[in-house]
């Protein structure tokens, strides 16, 4: 576990030196809006979509390097829906990341905005780098501008958004669902990224598309359930909203206990994918644990 954190740690500051170089500055980004950009990348976060991108390239044999620039987008777009998320007009929220919203300190226009900026220069990014004109490498970047534009849009993270925002009561296929577009489509996007950037075999992606998912369907019953267990202070957003929102929720359709074992069965899954492609060894299960594990 200590080699995992020296891991995330090591992974998380070249992440986040690779994101404030990806950001835009100005003269060609207006000051006001690139400060609003910054403001919520650097508030922080776990990364966990960009280390599943670099991780899923290192896992099929790949040079990470080629990865970063799709970990970087994966991130601006997440923190894009994060800001959008917290908007007055959706979850109306104003802690995240331990710190105010984007919309609190800079106003709602303004945080539209940087939302809207993220994910265009999300997609501006993957298309220009890594640069080269080398058609192996041209043909990888377009298959994840793909992969990430699917799992970003409407039959992904934005429709699971609609989807929620349509409120009323979900029974237990209908949560799943809303949950496997809402935030699973984003996490297997990075996984399935980054084992394309990494140079992987189509049974590699898919096995690693599979364990995705089911890391993606864990980390949402474990988001429920440190709703209900969790404080505020380490969340850094605030906690038992759900409940208060009266939403279909893990806990609320199973109770804590199965919750939680239906989390750890993702975990039993996605080992059982990996290993069908021999995958079993790398960094990507001790991820999932650690999605499992996480406090925050
Ligand atoms: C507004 C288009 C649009 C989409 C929003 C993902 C999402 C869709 C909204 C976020 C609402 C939410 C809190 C969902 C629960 C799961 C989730 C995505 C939590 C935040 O992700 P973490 O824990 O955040 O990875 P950090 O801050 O660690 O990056």
């Amino acid at each position: 576990m200590n080699d995992l954190k020296q891991y995330l740690t090591a992974r998380r500051s070249a992440i986040d030196a690779a994101l404030l170089a990806a950001l835009p500055g100005p003269p060609a980004c207006p000051a006001n809006l690139a400060d609003a950009m910054r403001y919520s990348i650097v508030a922080g976060g776990k990364r966990l979509r960009p280390i599943l991108c670099l991780a899923s390239a290192e896992a099929v044999g790949g040079d990470s390097a080629l990865a970063m620039p799709a970990a970087c987008a994966l991130e601006f777009i997440h923190t894009y829906s994060l800001i959008h998320d917290d908007l007055p007009a959706m979850d109306n929220d104003t802690l995240r990341r331990g710190q105010p919203t984007l919309h609190v300190v800079a106003g709602e226009g303004m945080a539209i905005l940087a939302g809207d900026g993220l994910l265009t220069e999300a997609f501006a990014l993957m298309a220009r780098e890594p640069r080269g004109d080398d058609s192996s490498l041209v043909a990888r970047k377009a298959r994840v501008i793909g992969i990430v534009a699917a799992g970003a849009g409407t039959a992904g993270m934005v429709g699971g958004q609609a989807i929620d925002l349509t409120g009323g009561p979900l029974d237990a296929d209908g949560l799943r669902g809303m949950h496997a577009r809402k935030t699973g489509a984003l996490i297997r996007a990075s996984a399935t990224a980054g084992a394309v950037m990494g140079g992987g075999t189509d049974g590699q992606i898919e096995a690693i598309d599979r364990a995705a998912s089911e890391f993606g369907l864990a980390f949402q019953i474990i988001d429920d359930v440190l709703d209900v267990e969790g404080a505020s202070a380490e969340l850094g957003k605030t906690a038992g909203k759900d409940a208060a929102a009266g939403k279909s929720t893990y806990p609320a359709l199973y109770g804590l206990d199965i919750s939680k074992r239906m989390a750890s069965e993702c975990l039993d899954r996605a080992a059982a994918a990996l290993a069908s492609m021999n995958l079993a060894d790398s960094r990507l299960l001790q991820i999932g644990r650690w999605i499992v594990e996480r406090s925050n």
